[in-house]
């Protein structure tokens, strides 16, 4: 850590102060060039307590991002980066949401598993994954990055919550040995046209990897995935800048669809 303690708690201060009022801030590590991956990760820590703090629990929400090449290049990086979800995120499938909500969205298509079992690193694998999976869903993730123009690179983004924002869930689909989660094709409607087709392997070959990377992640600090959590596993495609009047639809194969609406 390069950061003293009093530094990271005002970061998450900031972030926290940005996503609230719907002002964006410049990337942290502007002003903290120093900042290190622990850093960015405490701050994250520290965000994830107060807003725990304001009665959301988070314990159980997980979400993974930049783990498919669209969004690497889209966002000019080169690694997964994890976070957390927070309930009040939740939309309705078929419901409504405001845009003013946020302060630029883009929505993400992406296939969540919920597990049945707890899952522990070091050494977790998508093998351990694929046998705790217990439901599949369809997911959209609302992405709302507190930095002007969406402009981070990954220490400022893990500290700002992986721009966790909204979330809307289709109907679990039991997870069956044999359900190909890879092959699947995904596709993504804004306004009725299709924005994007894609399958579920461009999430790191397999939306199980992201998973067992979390796993092992956390496992640093003697944490567990536990059973009945919920994990969004990153979009599979570029993410698609939404704004009021919006109609947003996603299917994928074998699972089922969902739609939302911005206005
Ligand atoms: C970072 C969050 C990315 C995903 O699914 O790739 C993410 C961002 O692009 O703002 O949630
Ligand atoms: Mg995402």
């Amino acid at each position: 850590m390069s950061l003293s303690e009093a530094q990271i708690v005002l970061l998450a201060e900031r972030v926290d102060a940005a996503a609230l009022n719907r002002a964006p801030i410049a990337k942290l590590t502007n002003e903290f060039p120093e900042m290190d991956w622990q850093d960015a990760y405490a701050i994250q820590d520290a965000l994830k307590a107060r807003i725990e703090a304001r009665g959301q629990d988070c314990s159980a929400l997980f979400k993974a991002g930049l783990t498919s090449r669209a969004k690497m290049v889209q966002m000019g990086v080169n690694e997964p980066v994890f976070g957390f979800l927070q309930p009040r995120g939740q939309i309705a499938n078929g419901g409504e949401v405001a845009a003013s909500t946020y302060i630029h969205p883009r929505v993400e298509a992406e296939i969540a598993v919920r597990l049945k079992r707890p899952l522990r690193g070091p050494g977790c694998h998508v093998g351990e994954v694929l046998a705790a999976i217990g439901e599949v869903m369809v997911a959209l993730e609302v992405i709302d990055s507190r930095y002007e123009n969406f402009n981070f690179d990954l220490k400022s983004v893990i500290a700002d919550n992986t721009s966790a924002a909204g979330w809307v869930l289709g109907e679990p689909v039991p997870y069956a040995p044999g359900m190909d989660l890879a092959h699947c094709g995904i596709v993504l409607r804004l306004n009725g046209k299709i924005v994007s087709t894609v399958a579920g392997s461009a999430v790191l070959g397999h939306p199980a990897l992201p998973v067992a990377m979390l796993a092992n992640l956390i496992a640093r600090d003697g944490r567990e995935i536990p059973a009945g959590a919920l994990i969004l596993t990153g979009g599979a495609s570029a993410a698609v800048a939404v704004k009021a009047g919006d109609k947003v639809d996603l299917a994928i194969q074998g699972l089922g669809s969902l739609s939302v609406s911005f206005t």
